[in-house]
């Protein structure tokens, strides 16, 4: 259900619409009902009511409008575009087990090919048993290249190697993988961090992006995760997976607000094309 499905069903914008103050309480709890947070949603329905006023504004389509324009600005909090320069390009990706680290990889790294780049493929969770093998089955999907080390090895090495190899095969790209979740949450962090120095080391002037992946359902929680693995990983955008399965994706918002972190990807399904570039407007859209 879209955010104004609820809003509709509340009686706003709809028959005899009248922008009053329970229009704007209304409007409010349905945007923190989106997962938007409270601060952010006050911060939104603040920032309209001052509009409206100031433009006078009395249609509902006017009003809509309004509320659109200022979602895209909060949303736009950093480019969208995924920093791609150099030889090869460096993309991380981080984030808690189960948000869809593996998954998004094998989605990109197809969108990727097909736009012609060369990808190759690290197989840095090494941790969980099956992880390899899941990224295997992705790279096969789209016949990209892979390096994947024994279960229990070093994810830092699988990184060397991983980065030598696109240096030698003249990869455009390398997308890691990397564990969700390893006996506790410091050597999560120290293993990233040790991730982090080989990539530093063997990317030369090549970019380097850090996604943290989020499962939209979360909600307030992933701005939690997001604010832990920002102050380790170096966290340069995000990907918000599952939204094909939530109405929630307000914090969306409240991130790129907060965080100031772009939104790069959402993911829209568990299937090899579910993957589209983050579209601010579209997004905005979407949800109103
Ligand atoms: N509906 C839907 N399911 C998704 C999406 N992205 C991932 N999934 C599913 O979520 C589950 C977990 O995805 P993974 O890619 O294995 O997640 P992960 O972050 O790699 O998990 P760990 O390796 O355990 O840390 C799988 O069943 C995926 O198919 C999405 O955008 N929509
Ligand atoms: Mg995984």
């Amino acid at each position: 259900m879209g955010l104004f499905d609820r809003v509709k069903k509340i009686g706003l914008f709809s028959g005899f619409f009248s922008v009053s103050d329970e229009f704007y309480e209304e409007l409010e709890e349905a945007l923190i009902l989106s997962d938007m947070g409270v601060d952010t949603a006050v911060e939104a329905v603040d920032e309209l009511r001052s509009r409206v006023k100031s433009r006078k504004l009395r249609d509902e389509e006017d009003v809509k409008t309004c509320l659109r324009e200022i979602l895209v600005e909060m949303l736009e909090g950093g480019s969208a575009e995924l920093c791609l320069s150099g030889k090869p390009a460096v993309i991380l990706f981080v984030g808690v087990n189960g948000v869809g680290k593996t998954t998004t990889i094998g989605k990109l790294g197809s969108y990727l090919k097909t736009q012609g780049k060369r990808v190759l493929l690290a197989a840095g969770d090494t941790f969980r048993a099956a992880a390899a093998e899941q990224l295997t089955i992705w790279a096969e999907r789209s016949n990209l290249d892979i390096i994947r080390h024994e279960e229990g090895s070093d994810p830092a090495s699988v990184v060397f190697d991983a980065m030598n190899a696109a240096k030698a095969r003249g990869a455009d790209v390398v997308l890691i993988d990397t564990a969700g979740r390893l006996h506790n949450k410091q050597n999560l962090m120290n293993e990233l961090n040790k991730i982090g120095r080989v990539i530093d080391r063997e990317a030369g002037d090549a970019s380097k992006e850090v996604l943290l992946v989020l499962d939209a359902a979360t909600g307030q929680n992933g701005l939690i995760q997001a604010k832990q693995f920002s102050e380790t990983a170096g966290i340069t955008g995000i990907v918000l997976t599952k939204l094909d399965g939530t109405a929630k994706g307000g914090i969306v918002v409240a991130i790129a607000k907060e965080l100031k972190l772009p939104v790069k990807f959402v993911g829209l399904g568990e299937g090899i094309n579910d993957l589209q570039p983050f579209d601010a407007k579209a997004f905005a859209e979407a949800l109103i």
